[in-house]
């Protein structure tokens, strides 16, 4: 049976983190393996620092022992750990064992009687402890061996899932090949880290810490554009399969238009465009690109938070977020939640990423998303993103690519189950060769030779199509409209038809 420790969470985090971002291992509990130096010194020894802790009615009081009990004279750290806070005094030196020496009373400041349960400080030590009597009877006793958090071991496991992940993102294949990148929309309020969850990607892309979108220049978020970053893999010219797009930030008054949301789902934004707070949207398409293909639509949102502020979203907040979510659920775009900031949560240090889920505040904070926005737990992933750090962090780059990894996943979902008939292409194109439209018709598609299942057939020369009749409308496939086939291909310019289970060479 595993024996387990009288330390909350809290309390174990606070000691770990006043020692040296340690993390504790229980070797002995004295209720368990009985009251008795022996036994404590046979299982203890050889075990490198150890803490240990006793529990007396109304306190914790311990000691923290760098070296082995089986070295030579050392200082011992003595602790009082009352409420939040932690006293030390520095105690010795001596040899380690004669902490538990019961005929040391007098010579040491400080002695731990097993048999007795009782623990003694000099009238010195008493005092530098802030403590109240020289003896403290208490009901029980634990040592745990002391480790770093990120030891050789641990950060090479690191290193090899941020290899494995690397090469899993890099190797990615947007379902049926549908589309040749994805489009990520990272959505949420100002200052949630939008901005910086892309630089933090596209720094472990390059390999060194960089930034290239604006981070947390305007805090009113109401100047920003509209932006769609692709990513380099390292410094050659190949692009990753994603594209991170970048919003303004959701505000209760001002920042994103709700109205505009259904557009940059559907991809009428270009890139840069300036979003317009005096709602002087064009109708139809205007200043926006002007028929979305499926490539140019979103196929995942990532809603971002702030670990730290996520408890206190406005109720206009909350009540705007739902009714983007409603918005997502009925067009059957799949989201996710990335919890920024958790860098910043108290207790939490760097060595706590690599099990970040299982830390209390943490927790604390997946659940108040949970309850306050209905997202599913198993949709909310946790980063830190790189902010003050000059150098990549395995720990870091693990979260970041574990969370870039789930939302290639949502994407792949959305793909998988849109309907191909939703894309309008096999119709239209099939409707528009039929109705015999000539001359400058939308699509030009009077160049059209023939239509099977599986081919367009194009006469020599056939324009780029420009506009299409009723947009924003049904999306069509980047393949019908074929820009670079049509304008440069030969007599019999062909193309494939979006078949799901096709994959498409088309150069974006
Ligand atoms: N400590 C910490 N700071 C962050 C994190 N993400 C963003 N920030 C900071 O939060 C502020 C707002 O970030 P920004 O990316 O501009 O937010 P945006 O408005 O959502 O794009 C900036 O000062 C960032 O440096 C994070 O994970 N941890
Ligand atoms: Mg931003």
């Amino acid at each position: 049976m595993e024996v387990a420790t009288r330390l909350t969470w809290m309390q174990e985090k606070k000691l770990q983190n006043y020692f040296g971002e340690k993390q504790f291992s229980l070797l002995y509990k004295a209720s368990v393996h009985g009251f008795s130096t022996d036994r404590l010194l046979q299982i203890c020894s050889n075990q490198g620092p150890t803490l240990t802790v006793i529990y007396s009615e109304d306190q914790i009081v311990g000691a923290y022992m760098q070296k082995d009990y089986g070295e030579g004279n050392y200082l011992i750290a003595v602790f009082v750990f009352q409420e939040t806070t932690i006293t030390e005094c520095k105690v010795g030196p001596f040899k380690l064992p004669m902490l538990f020496d019961k005929n040391v009373d007098g010579n040491l400041e400080v002695s731990i009687h097993l048999k007795e349960k009782t623990m003694y400080f000099n009238k010195k030590a008493m005092e530098k402890l802030g403590l109240s009597q020289i003896y403290i009877s208490f009901q029980d006793c634990e040592v745990f061996r002391c480790e770093d958090l990120l030891d050789e071991r641990k950060m090479s496991g690191l290193t090899e899932l941020k290899e494995s992940l690397l090469c899993a993102i890099r190797n990615y294949i947007p379902y049926g090949g549908l589309v040749h990148k994805v489009r990520i929309l990272l959505l949420g309020p100002v200052g949630a880290g939008k901005s910086s969850f892309f630089n933090s990607v596209r720094s472990i892309f390059r390999g060194h810490v960089t930034n290239q979108a604006l981070v947390g220049s305007d805090p009113t978020g109401t100047s920003e554009k509209y932006r769609t970053y692709f990513i380099k893999d390292g410094k050659d010219n190949n692009t990753l399969p994603f594209i991170l797009c970048d919003t303004m930030g959701l505000s209760e008054k001002e920042g994103l238009d709700m109205d505009d949301i259904p557009y940059i789902l559907e991809g009428h934004f270009p890139d840069k465009y300036q979003f317009n707070s005096l709602k002087l949207r064009p109708k139809g398409i205007g200043n926006h690109t002007g028929c979305p293909l499926l490539k140019d639509r979103i196929h995942c949102v990532a809603f971002v938070f702030s670990a730290n502020s996520v408890g206190q979203l406005s109720h206009e907040m909350v009540e705007k977020i739902k009714r983007i979510r409603r918005e997502l659920i009925k067009s059957d775009v799949v989201h996710v939640v990335l919890l920024t900031h958790v860098d910043t949560l108290d207790l939490i240090t760097k060595g706590d990423l690599i099990d970040v889920y299982k830390c209390v505040p943490v927790k604390l904070q997946l659940e108040a998303v949970h309850r306050k926005l209905g997202f599913a737990l198993s949709d909310i992933f946790v980063v830190s993103n790189y902010t003050s750090e000059w150098e990549l962090e395995p720990v870091i780059d693990v979260l970041i690519l574990s969370a870039l990894k789930e939302m290639l996943r949502a994407a792949d979902d959305f793909l998988e189950n849109f309907p191909l008939e939703k894309t309008g292409a096999c119709q239209e194109v099939h409707e528009y060769a039929n109705s015999g439209e000539s001359g400058d018709s939308a699509f030009g598609l009077r160049h059209i030779l023939s239509i099977d299942n599986e081919h367009i057939r194009f006469t020599k020369g056939t324009k780029p199509m420009k506009k299409h009749k009723g947009c924003p409308g049904p999306i069509v496939t980047e393949s019908v409209l074929v820009k670079q086939s049509v304008t440069s291909g030969g007599p019999d310019s062909f193309m494939k038809l979006p078949m799901k289970d096709q994959t498409l060479n088309h150069e974006d």
